[in-house]
């Protein structure tokens, strides 16, 4: 503290150890736009933990235990990913720090608001020899959209305050912590919302002095403006269904209000469900007339949703991959567009790509080579509509950037009469080919192909959907009828993309950087996050690569989460890759099966036992359809398998490509 001017305090406990006076004031600022922090067991990170206990008492925060670093770093990306808001990562000094890369780099690449905060040995200690103590300061460089760095010195060399000298002393803690998670949050023109790290290193003692007075508890720190439980939870149900919550818009203006910003509200991140401002709507009404074009939209992941309502209303077809938040066929989506793309001279579907005039790009498509050769080509304009930053954005790409809507409207304009009929009816009559083609494999094998199963699961769950990396949302893009109201329900259909329940469905994916690592802690995170069941369906080494998703402290909430694994006994996508014609050459097939199948028979249900979660075996697809029906009676986590061969997928695939090609 510096000499002569009196501290601002807004409590007192000095009392304690400053360890723990320096966590809660990061704490504070955190929560300030922060309601889920996942942490995982340490001794370096105590201070944060006794920390967050307290916050967590006084209903700041919810706090989930983990064992597993990398599993809590992606339960927090599935709190992020959900909710829209920034979601935090708690882990002690050391390797625990080191597994959260991975999470860092999805949250990277697909904007997500994931504040990693890592425990460290104070300076002092770094470079004796001291134990689990490695250089942790800028260990996501390069990867975050911001880093902090505190070390506990830095308060009585007055770097850092404890107790603010105003309402608004940058140097405070807790306004430190706050201004970081801002930016996880904040999206320009110039960079879109994604992870931050906080580096804190912590000298002993470690541990809370005991509480000296009844009136210096913990009720002593909470912040002021907390909304009170209750009504947090009225907003936050509220804030699932808009853009910016209520809670978001408050919290943003105490921020504001505190720091001496404008308090405007945060910026939602890709994939939640904003709505089309009545600006956007004016813009989407204005361009349904002049001039009349064919153009084609590329819906791909976290597309934004006034551009798809653009679409829409001016009759542009889309493809849409399953994340865009455009894939439903009540919508118009066009089926099955992967095979139209790459049909042969001559096909409907060559006729349609021949007569387009303009494609535009939103969001991000990542799962299919025909579109990266449609968006790729030189004859055809091709625009990106980019109103903000991307995270994934490269400025290499040869496309014409389009950053406001108006732009957009004036060059599409409405489509040609019969334009989105056409490639509608072209999807129609090749997703009858596929569903065929899928019944007759079924019946030669008497068993359905992981193909269909996929398809089976994403048009018959009444959950939202995690799909993952893979074959599985490869499978579910290319074959699935998607419908944003739910088989079995009177809902209405309406351009603000609501099913039944008022909220449009979810359909999740780690499509930042496609890994299988994570997957499954993700959907928990989503799961948690939504207070609702979630079914995640991903192949057998995706399931897998992340079984401590299954790892669950006894003290904790479970997810809701069914996780419907497709086990074909390896990984069956390279087979459809280059890889799956080397594996046909001469005396090939084993090496190739070696070193990219990867083949496993790992015992699933032994596993679900040893963790203590439901299991089923789904032989047919009428046993499956059983296991996941009835989703409000289920309890906690269950783990569905349903076991498929791999070995006839590249032939299924061919015939599927073969017998629309003959459209
Ligand atoms: C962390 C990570 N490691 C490796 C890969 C490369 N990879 C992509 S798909 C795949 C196999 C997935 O197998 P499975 O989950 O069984 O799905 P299948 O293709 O069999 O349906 C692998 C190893 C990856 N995407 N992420
Ligand atoms: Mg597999």
């Amino acid at each position: 503290m510096t000499s002569g001017r009196r501290p601002f305090r807004e409590f007192d406990d000095s009392y304690d150890a400053e360890s723990l006076r320096l966590a809660r004031r990061v704490i504070r600022g955190l929560s300030l736009t922060m309601r889920h922090v996942v942490l995982a067991p340490g001794s370096r990170s105590a201070p944060l933990a006794y920390a967050l206990a307290e916050a967590e008492q006084l209903g700041v925060l919810d706090v989930h235990m983990r064992i597993d670093e990398r599993s809590a770093a992606f339960t927090a990306l599935g709190l992020a990913m959900s909710t829209g808001q920034p979601a935090g990562v708690v882990t002690t000094s050391g390797t625990a720090a080191g597994n959260l890369l991975p999470a860092v780099m999805e949250a990277d690449m697909a904007g997500i608001p994931l504040v990693v905060i890592t425990a460290d040995r104070p300076e002092s200690l770094h470079g004796t020899g001291a134990n689990q103590t490695v250089w942790q300061q800028g260990m996501f460089a390069g990867r975050v959209r911001d880093e902090l760095h505190i070390d506990q010195s830095f308060i009585a060399e007055g770097q850092v305050r404890l107790e603010p000298e105003s309402r608004d002393d940058m140097l405070a803690a807790e306004t430190q912590a706050a201004l970081l998670v801002r930016a996880a949050v904040t999206a320009t023109a110039r960079s879109a919302p994604g992870p931050v790290h906080l580096n804190i290193g912590f000298a002993d003692p470690l541990v809370p002095e005991e509480v000296p007075t009844p009136q210096a508890g913990i009720q002593r720190w909470a912040r002021k403006g907390v909304i009170p439980a209750q009504e947090r939870e009225r907003l936050y149900q509220q804030a699932r269904s808009g853009s910016v919550s209520p809670a978001e818009q408050l919290e943003a203006a105490a921020l504001g209000e505190r720091l001496g910003f404008d308090s405007e509200p945060l910026q939602p991140t890709a994939g939640s469900s904003d709505q089309p401002s009545a600006d956007a709507q004016q813009t989407i009404d204005d361009a349904a007339h002049e001039p009349v074009t064919r153009t084609l939209f590329v819906m791909g992941h976290g597309a934004q949703r006034e551009a798809v309502d653009f679409a829409v209303r001016t009759g542009h077809p889309m493809l849409a991959e399953p994340t865009s938040g455009a894939r439903w066929s009540d919508l118009g989506a066009i089926q099955a567009y992967r095979l139209l793309l790459q049909a042969p001279r001559g096909s409907a579907g060559e006729q349609l790509v021949a007569q387009t005039e303009r494609v535009v790009v939103v969001g991000r498509p990542t799962l299919t080579r025909p579109v990266q050769r449609l968006i790729a080509r030189q004859d055809i304009e091709v625009l990106h509509y980019a109103p903000g930053a991307e995270p994934w954005h490269d400025h290499r790409l040869p496309r014409r950037i389009i950053t406001d809507l108006r732009e957009l409207a004036g060059l599409t304009g409405t489509a040609a009469a019969g334009w989105r009929q056409a490639w509608q009816d072209a999807g129609l009559a090749a997703q009858r080919v596929i569903d065929a083609v899928l019944r007759e494999d079924e019946q030669e094998h008497s068993a359905p192909s992981s193909v269909r199963a996929a398809q089976f699961v994403a048009e018959t769950v009444r959950t939202p959907l995690l799909l993952g990396s893979s074959s599985v949302i490869r499978d579910v893009d290319l074959t699935a009828v998607l419908t944003r109201s739910l088989p079995g329900s009177a809902g209405t259909q309406s351009l603000d993309g609501a099913g039944p329940g008022g909220r449009p469905r979810a359909v999740y994916a780690l499509r930042g950087l496609a890994g299988i690592d994570g997957n499954l802690s993700a959907a928990s995170g989503v799961a948690l996050a939504a207070g609702e069941r979630i079914t995640a369906l991903v192949g057998d080494l995706t399931f897998l690569h992340d079984v401590n998703a299954l790892l669950l402290p006894s003290t904790e909430q479970v997810p809701q989460l069914d996780i419907v694994v497709i086990n074909d006994g390896g990984g069956a996508i390279f087979d459809q890759l280059e890889h799956g014609a080397v594996g046909r050459r001469s005396g090939q097939a084993e090496s190739v099966e070696r070193l990219f199948g990867t083949p496993q028979d790992v015992d699933i249900e032994a596993l679900a036992d040893a963790y203590h979660h439901e299991y089923y075996f789904a032989e047919t697809l009428q046993e499956l359809g059983e296991a996941l029906a009835h989703p409000d009676d289920r309890l906690g986590m269950r783990i569905i398998e349903v076991r498929t061969d791999r070995v006839g997928l590249r032939d299924l695939h061919q015939r599927i490509s073969e017998r629309v090609a003959e459209l």
